[in-house]
């Protein structure tokens, strides 16, 4: 089947606010267990009043009235206890959303498109662009720039930062700063067609050094095919509709409405971290991208084998 001798890629933990990675993703966990903490307490008190009401029965008509007056009780029980209780999450939530919003200096930008169902990935400043992987340096702080290219999308990396909207017409920011190095997956958290669920991202956050390294690999285009094989496969992509919808940079493939190419060998996942990238998967999804991910908004391609396995060793050698 297509997934058949895929590598496993190591994640790092699983992708849950609960298992932070990065400074707001700390931040956030914090309010989450004091929350936690607080709901626990509370139910803990009531869950006793049931129990000792319970043991100790129906009061008969002359029994020992309670020791605190049911005015009291409501007042404390009722009124002080859970406004004390809203006030101090009220208080810590405001702290944390402004803590979140604030800008970083020297921030790295990226911008991030959501398009059904992908992620353009670029960097401006670096004028690198791919998709579904953001290479991250550990330690920068990172302004991501969310839009969309079509419907309400949502960027969420729940071991790194909250979740935000990419909203048709409207730039969100969204700041995070990786404290780890490790993959971290995340996922579209807005219903946004029948590919919705396989919409994934991943975060790579890697050491300064080989960030630097990435970027400046990716910074030009891929050196032109070196063999027999990979140029004839070159070929192929440059005569079919490939061109039309993918760039690679460097050729004349300037299409715009399918993930940029010109790195698709190095990336982990191919179709938004649908399936792992390895020759079979590419072959397949190639052939009938429909059967990997249905609905997904790239034809079927049948190919000749020859060509088909040159096509795989021109995009393979894309690094
Ligand atoms: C009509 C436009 C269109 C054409 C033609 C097209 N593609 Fe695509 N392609 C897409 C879209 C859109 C995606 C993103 C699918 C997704 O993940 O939802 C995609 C994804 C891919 C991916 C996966 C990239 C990744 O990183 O996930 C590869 C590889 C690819 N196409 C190769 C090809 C090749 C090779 C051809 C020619 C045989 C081709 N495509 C023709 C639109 C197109
Ligand atoms: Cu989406």
């Amino acid at each position: 089947m297509i997934l058949a001798g895929s590598p496993s890629v190591l994640l790092a933990g699983s992708p849950s606010m609960l298992d932070p990675h990065g400074t707001e993703a700390s931040r956030l966990a914090g309010v989450w267990w004091l929350a936690f903490g607080m709901a626990v307490v509370v139910y803990m008190v009531v869950a006793g009043f049931i129990l000792r009401g319970v043991l100790r029965g129906r009061r008969s008509e002359q029994g020992r009235s309670s020791r605190i007056s049911e005015g009291a009780f409501i007042w404390i029980g009722g009124i002080i206890v859970p406004s004390l209780i809203l006030l101090v999450l009220a208080v810590v939530t405001v702290q944390a959303t402004t803590h979140l919003r604030r800008a970083d200096k020297n921030p790295l930008s990226v911008e991030v498109v959501g398009k059904r169902w992908w992620w353009e990935v670029r960097y401006p400043s670096l004028g690198v662009t791919t998709a579904n992987e953001i290479h991250i340096p550990v330690g920068q702080p990172i302004d991501l720039g969310l839009d969309s290219a079509d419907v309400i999308h949502s960027f969420w990396v729940p071991q790194l930062a909250g979740k935000l909207d990419n909203i048709p017409g409207q730039h969100n920011v969204l700041r995070m700063k990786a404290t780890t190095a490790g993959v971290y997956r995340g996922q579209c958290a807005e219903f946004c067609g029948v590919q919705h669920a396989k919409m994934g991202v991943l975060v790579i956050a890697e050491s300064p050094a080989t960030f630097a390294r990435w970027a400046s690999q990716h910074q030009h285009a891929p050196s032109p095919p070196d063999g027999d094989e990979t140029a004839r496969g070159q070929l192929v992509f440059m005569s079919s509709p490939c061109a039309g919808c993918h760039t690679i940079k460097g050729t004349q493939a300037d299409g715009t409405r399918g993930p940029d190419l010109t790195d698709v060998g190095s990336r982990l996942w191919l179709g938004a971290v649908t399936v792992h990238n390895t020759r079979n998967n590419l072959e397949a999804w190639i052939t009938d991208p429909q059967l990997v991910k249905p609905g997904v908004l790239m034809p079927p391609t049948p190919l000749p084998p020859d060509q088909l396995r040159a096509l795989v060793a021109y995009l393979e050698s894309l690094r």
